[in-house]
């Protein structure tokens, strides 16, 4: 399919489900929503779902009571998919990413596309808009309308998730910058983004817990290898409990150590029930993608990606990423300008 059967598909009112990955980000929020309120004004029937409950601070984007969340309400999410004559896939490319969603969005008839900036998507769509060198799926949000010709659809709800998802995924305009995503990011201010809210909102609204949870990681649960140039960081199922988790609250928690001179490889460890969840972080040319698709079952970006061990104890896995970083040593050492 191309852009063009797309298009031709949306001029008459379609069932559209837009799905998102689990535990869900800003990005995934934003272009989630956004494509909400950019497909509200054709007359669509919208149902925008996420496998499972998202950050409360991703709470002020407009619409965000619409939000089905799949374990919440399984038949009623299975009656959507069922339903469905088109299906966006936002900010994930790989079915895996939406948990227990999987099976009703492969077995779903309807028209699948996929808008996203990860690396190596799954071959189960009918029309991809990926580009991995993009910031943020919200970025190509905003290129997929442009390139429907509907830039002047993009209102201030739209304009707030869209900068919203841009923030966040770029680690507030650290990562990523290309000089047509400033190009964007005016355009969305003039169309009534307000950035400073919008910062206020997802940055400026920790609770005490999460401040203190955050300090207590860094200043106890932080290993730094400074002759490897990388840092290891864990929380136990204990620690959660102690600082009384909420969805979202080890959100950004990975990026701490890469403010370390010299520092260019992160991994946060997180302990679970049945696994060891881990997101890894570097800077430069070392590819925690390929990193965590060979050793730790994920993948994701050059530069940042996730993935699980099965089997280990937090202790064992912080362990072994450890003796995995030992093969990596020349690479990491390398001297090399970031
Ligand atoms: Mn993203």
């Amino acid at each position: 399919m191309t852009l063009k059967d797309i298009q031709q598909l949306l001029t008459s009112p379609k069932k559209i489900v837009l799905v998102t990955h689990a535990r869900p980000d800003g990005d995934a929020i934003g272009s989630l929503l956004a494509m909400y309120h950019y497909l509200r004004q054709q007359h669509h029937d919208i149902t925008p779902i996420t496998p499972d409950v998202y950050p409360s601070y991703l709470g002020f984007l407009p619409a965000s009571e619409q939000i089905l969340i799949g374990e919440e309400a399984p038949e009623q999410a299975q009656e959507v998919f069922e339903a469905a004559d088109l299906i966006f896939i936002l900010d994930f490319n790989s079915p895996k990413r939406i948990d227990q969603l999987e099976g009703l969005l492969l077995q779903a008839k309807g028209v699948k596309v996929m808008i996203d900036h990860h690396l190596e998507p799954d071959d189960f769509v009918d029309f991809q808009f990926c580009d991995p060198h993009a910031s943020s799926a919200a970025e190509l949000v905003y290129e997929f309308i442009e390139a429907l010709q509907h830039t002047k659809l993009i209102n201030r709800e739209i304009a707030t998730c869209l900068y919203a998802g841009i923030c966040t995924d770029t680690g507030r305009f650290k990562y990523n910058i290309r000089g047509r995503l400033h190009q964007i990011v005016a355009v969305l201010i003039q169309k009534g983004a307000d950035a400073n809210a919008i910062n206020e909102s997802i940055f400026n609204s920790l609770s005490e817990d999460r401040l203190r949870f955050i300090g207590f990681c860094i200043s106890e649960r932080l290993t730094i290898l400074q002759d490897l140039n990388a840092a290891v960081m864990y929380i136990t199922l204990d620690d959660f409990v102690r600082f009384n988790y909420q969805p979202g609250d080890t959100e950004g928690l990975v990026n701490y150590p890469l403010s370390l001179k010299g520092i260019r490889f992160v991994a946060l460890l997180k302990e679970a029930d049945d696994k060891v969840k881990i997101s890894f972080r570097s800077k430069g040319s070392f590819s925690v993608n390929s990193f965590a698709r060979k050793h730790c079952n994920g993948g994701g970006h050059l530069n940042a990606s996730g993935g699980a061990l099965y089997n280990y104890s937090i202790t064992e896995a912080q362990e072994h990423i450890i003796n995995l970083l030992e093969d990596y040593r020349a690479e990491l050492v390398e001297v090399e300008a970031v």
